[in-house]
């Protein structure tokens, strides 16, 4: 038995390992496959996931997509009468009215027409070249053969979306109530423009940008803050009437305009109120500071011997006019008025304006004239009250004109190698300078060509493309690739800033802007790969664990961050990024315009959500 064993022990265990190699080798054969074939599954769920993060995406926008105008038309009923959702709207026309209006609008595009722009197609679509194209400032991008198509890059919209829940969820961590979010820090900031009182300044700036993405849940705790807990009432804050105006008033009439909930129209009006007692001056130019609860207003003291500043009191314009419509009450279009009016009549020299105005005198304080800091937003706010106004306030229109004429011809240059820009003007003096506030005209000059033909058109609209350049060139001649608060023109350097305190970024979002508004007027790709460069700028260098800083010095491979979380970057720089890879459809730019703090306000005439108050009825003389 033993020999037999011995015999039979090495065959079977040659056996056992030629068993086990051949069982290796089919489980490998099988591994490689099965991973093959979950690469396979892997990607066809990528795509398939695509397909459904598109989905999910547009289902996201159903607050807003489904409320749309040119959505709510397929949800009207067929009656003509008087109709109870216009009405709810606080809109006076007839659903006949209403369809009459919207039936010039292409529908939603539909998901499988989504198409990825090339050089070749963006040709046909720049509306400047193209004037068969229907809606060339907003509706579905349409195509020459009258083909609705989609411009969502979804992949990266998504990521705006991270973006502002990042930013959102950490100030909701650590800075809830409070103005703004410290991510270094891990605490809360307070600028002086808010008074030094919890105003919740993220969240009022902040909210609309979630409602666009779609952000439900935190759209909802925002709006039960702001009803439960927002009040200027019993505190005494002195705020900047501007800086309240532009964020709080503005943030909230387009909640208003977004939802039709009461609560915001309630708010709006009692944020202005409290600024109303800064108007009472000689003139009607109203002070910068006012306070909650006393009403003592007064301006800055660094502000030219006692001078209100022209970005300042001529920034309320569109927020003041809307309220008036959307209330009934015609004080708040007055006030602004009277601004104007004295704007309008004032000797300006050399047709410009310079940044400083004593409201006591009326008469201008230093002459500094600039299309960045101190004089930016009121050249902003002539376009857009025009716009506004569904393009009949022609006084509007014709002081922008002129102001800009003057400008083309005094400030507007061309550096040795090029590049255009806007120089501030001291007196008679240049200064080669140009603030990255003024980024945001290269979309104005884009905007003011887009929407009348003359003999500047294609002047403006050139020069409008070349300030973005040029904005752009601030941010890609930086290491960071991002820019500076101010650059240079001179025969050291061009687009770069020369001094220490010039260097820094505050997460400002002018030069996206300008991206978006030329992206929407000429579908010219570089001005979406121009803002993805910005977003992996920002992720690389002004992310945190805790949020989103600005950084000291841009111009630092590694720079220090500020540990500042602007209100204005959920506000401005990722609402205008993310509308810069969403469709034209989403929030079209005829018939929304952009508060200076990118809070989106309807045009009258051409947007359904205007929510006009109803006229009273005049009173019955039957007895
Ligand atoms: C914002 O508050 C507004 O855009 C304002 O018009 C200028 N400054 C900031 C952003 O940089």
């Amino acid at each position: 038995m033993c020999p037999k064993t011995s015999k039979t022990t090495p065959l079977l265990l040659i056996g056992g390992i030629v068993f086990v190699i051949i069982l290796v080798a089919i489980t490998g054969v099988t591994l490689i496959n099965n991973i093959n074939l979950s690469n396979i599954i892997r990607l066809n769920e990528k795509v398939a996931s695509d397909s459904v993060s598109a989905t999910d995406n547009q289902i996201k926008e159903l607050n807003y997509v489904n409320n749309h105008p040119k959505n709510l038309l397929a949800k009207l009923p067929s009656a003509t009468p008087a109709n109870n959702e216009a009405n709810e709207a606080g809109d006076s026309r007839s659903l006949e009215q209403i369809r009459h209006e919207m039936s010039s609008v292409v529908p939603e595009p539909k998901l499988s027409a989504v198409i990825w722009r090339d050089g070749q197609k963006s040709q046909f679509l720049d509306p400047m070249k193209s004037p068969t194209l229907a809606l060339p400032l907003g509706g579905a991008t349409v195509t020459p053969g009258g083909e609705a198509v989609s411009l969502i890059d979804y992949e990266k919209r998504a990521q705006i979306v991270k973006m502002m829940e990042h930013a959102w969820h950490n100030y909701k961590l650590y800075a809830w109530g409070k103005n703004e979010l410290r991510p270094l820090s891990q605490r809360p900031h307070s600028g002086s423009i808010f008074g030094s009182y919890d105003l919740g300044a993220t969240i009022v700036d902040g909210l609309d940008t979630l409602y666009i993405m779609g952000l439900e849940k935190e759209y909802k705790e925002g709006r039960d803050w702001i009803e439960r807990r927002f009040s200027l009432d019993n505190i005494s804050a002195e705020l900047s009437v501007f800086e309240t105006n532009i964020r709080f008033v503005g943030g909230m009439l387009t909640l208003y305009a977004f939802t039709g909930d009461p609560l915001y129209k309630e708010k709006a009006q009692h944020i202005a109120d409290k600024l109303l007692p800064a108007f009472q001056t000689p003139t009607g130019i109203p002070y910068a500071l006012v306070n909650t609860k006393t009403g003592m207003a007064k301006n800055y003291g660094w502000a030219s011997g006692g001078s209100s500043i022209l970005s300042e009191f001529g920034t309320l314009h569109l927020e003041f006019a809307y309220l008036s419509d959307i209330t009934g009450n015609p004080l708040y279009r007055e006030r602004v008025q009277t601004i104007r009016q004295v704007l309008k009549e004032i000797e300006k020299p050399k047709g410009l304006y310079p940044n400083f105005l004593n409201p006591k005198t009326g008469k201008w304080g230093q002459q500094h004239m600039s299309l960045g800091a101190l004089g930016d937003s009121y050249y902003e706010y002539l376009l857009k009250a025009w716009l506004q106004s569904g393009q009949t306030d022609e006084e509007a229109r014709e002081m922008y004109d002129e102001a800009m004429l003057a400008i083309m011809d005094k400030m507007v240059r061309t550096s040795p190698n090029g590049l255009t820009y806007v120089s501030d003007l001291k007196f008679d003096r240049l200064e080669h300078k140009m603030d990255h506030l003024a980024c945001f005209s290269g979309g104005l000059f884009a905007l003011g060509a887009a929407t009348r033909q003359n003999q500047h058109t294609d002047k403006y609209m050139e020069v409008g493309k070349g300030i973005t350049n040029t904005c752009h060139e601030s941010y890609i001649r930086a290491p960071t690739q991002l820019g500076p608060e101010a650059f240079r023109f001179s025969d050291a350097a061009e687009a770069r800033a020369l001094r220490s305190q010039e260097k820094y970024y505050i997460l400002r979002p002018e030069t996206f802007e300008s991206y978006f508004v030329l992206w929407r007027l000429t579908h010219d790709q570089k001005y979406r790969d121009w803002g993805w460069e910005a977003v992996l700028a920002l992720e690389k260098h002004c992310r945190t664990p805790h949020g989103y800083c600005g950084l000291r010095n841009v111009y630092q491979q590694e720079p220090q961050k500020d540990d500042v979380q602007q209100s204005f970057f959920l506000a401005e720089t990722l609402k205008y990024l993310y509308l810069l890879f969403s469709d034209d459809s989403v929030l079209p730019l005829d018939e929304w315009v952009f508060n200076t703090e990118a809070h989106p306000l309807p045009i009258k005439g051409a947007n359904i959500y205007y929510r006009k108050a109803p006229v009273p009825l005049p009173a019955s003389n039957a007895s």
